[in-house]
């Protein structure tokens, strides 16, 4: 069995031991680094959408399954790529957060995790977060990124916004933005004037290390 087939089966078991074990013990053997498994992680969370979204399964499976990850990627992953990287240079700082009336997280914190195990200083401030958190937080810790989740129509609007208070406290220039989630797209990040957007977290990744010159 792949280790994405057994980390699969753990998640929709909800398994959260089995997984963490499992995976200390492939970053132990060294058959794959933190970031491969939080690459694999993130393609097994699509799936697990993907499911929902089809009804194959329901909300209280849907969740059991984040919270899995979520208890990996806190207690085992993150820790070890924070070990792993003692003493690398940091990329920049990077505040994420998703938006104004949008509770979706587990998208954002797998771009979140990503991007710390590439280097940079991550800042997440959770869901629902205003303009005006987004940009206290990114003026008290000198962010170099602001990164704007997404993951309703409805929502995509508070991205906007974001932007437009950036204007208007004259700090726009001070911070690149990228923005992402499901129904946002390339056109609509030129349309409100963000710096980027990116499809996954691994394009997320690439696309503030060009917009930073990294
Ligand atoms: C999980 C989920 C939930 C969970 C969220 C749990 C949590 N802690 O996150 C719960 C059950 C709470 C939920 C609630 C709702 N949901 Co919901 N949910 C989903 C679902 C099934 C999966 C989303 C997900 O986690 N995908 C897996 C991750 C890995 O992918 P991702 O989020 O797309 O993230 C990737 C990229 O988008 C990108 N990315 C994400 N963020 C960022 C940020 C930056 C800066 C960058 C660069 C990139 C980036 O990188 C990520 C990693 O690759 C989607 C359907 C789907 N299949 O996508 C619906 C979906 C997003 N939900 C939807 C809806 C409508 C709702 C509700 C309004 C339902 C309701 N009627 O109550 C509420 C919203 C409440 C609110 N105020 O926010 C709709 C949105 C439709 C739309 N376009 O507006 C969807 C598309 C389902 C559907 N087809 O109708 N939901």
């Amino acid at each position: 069995m792949s280790i994405k087939e057994k980390i699969k089966e753990f998640v929709i078991e909800w398994d959260s031991e089995g997984l963490k074990n499992y995976c200390q013990s492939i970053l132990k053997s060294d058959e794959a680094t933190a970031s491969n498994l939080l690459k694999i992680i993130g393609d097994v969370m699509k799936y697990v959408g993907d499911q929902f979204e089809s009804e194959e399964i329901f909300l209280p499976e849907l969740i059991g399954s984040a919270e899995t990850v979520k208890g990996v990627i806190d207690e085992i992953l993150d820790p070890a790529i924070r070990a792993a990287g003692e003493k690398k240079e940091s990329m920049g700082k990077v505040v994420i957060g998703t938006v104004e009336s949008d509770v979706h997280s587990i998208g954002k914190d797998l771009v979140g995790s990503f991007l710390f195990s590439y280097g940079f200083e991550v800042y997440n401030l959770g869901v629902e977060v205003t303009a005006d958190q987004f940009i206290s937080k990114a003026e008290e810790v000198g962010a170099d990124v602001i990164g704007l989740s997404s993951l309703l129509t409805m929502s995509m609007d508070f991205q906007k916004q974001v932007i437009e208070e950036l204007k208007k406290r004259g700090l726009r220039e001070k911070y690149k933005v990228i923005v992402g989630g499901a129904p946002t797209t390339e056109e609509w990040a030129d349309q409100i004037g963000a710096d980027a957007w990116a499809d996954d977290s691994i394009e997320a990744v690439n696309k503030i290390k060009e917009i930073l010159n990294k």
